[in-house]
């Protein structure tokens, strides 16, 4: 008996049908995971500036900022310009937002805690003044740092 070995073109013609058999199924295998963003979306998304604040969704850490022309806490207006903030961790974020994340916590400690750390920051940066800030704390009823923690807590 006689090995009859394949001509290179029918070596060719079926190692191209497996590897079109191969790609074939890998693209079927892999569903598309739901919720993944369309490329339409994505470019609807780059170009969207929901709460009108200048910086396009895609980059806005706020989308749909509280854009108030004064920082209110909870019911209280506390007179202050509401400032629309562009440093990186808060970019498009205002600071009334930015008080509303504050009291996404578990007690009063840690809302007055997160505040104090927001004023500070704001006013180290010269976002806000110490009257600014004051008035800040008086709509959390708290006071200024001496009196903060025995009044406080
Ligand atoms: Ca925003």
């Amino acid at each position: 008996m006689r090995l009859r070995i394949p001509s290179f073109t029918t070596t060719l013609t079926v190692v191209g049908l497996i590897l079109a058999c191969a790609i074939y199924i890998a693209a079927h295998s892999f569903p598309e995971p739901p919720g993944a963003i369309e490329a339409g979306e994505e470019t609807r998304l780059a170009f969207t500036d929901t709460d009108g604040d200048g910086i396009y969704d895609a980059e806005d850490v706020c989308p749909n900022s509280d854009r108030r022309p004064t920082v209110i806490v909870d019911t209280c207006n506390s007179g202050v310009h509401n400032q629309l903030l562009l440093d990186s961790a808060r970019r498009g974020c205002t600071i009334t937002d930015e008080i509303a994340l504050c009291a996404k916590v578990r007690n009063r400690e840690q809302f007055l805690s997160c505040v104090v750390q927001l004023t500070h920051d704001l006013k180290k940066n010269g976002t806000i003044s110490e009257k600014d800030e004051d008035k800040i704390y008086s709509c959390t009823g708290m006071k200024r740092y001496d009196t903060f923690w025995n009044d406080t807590f």
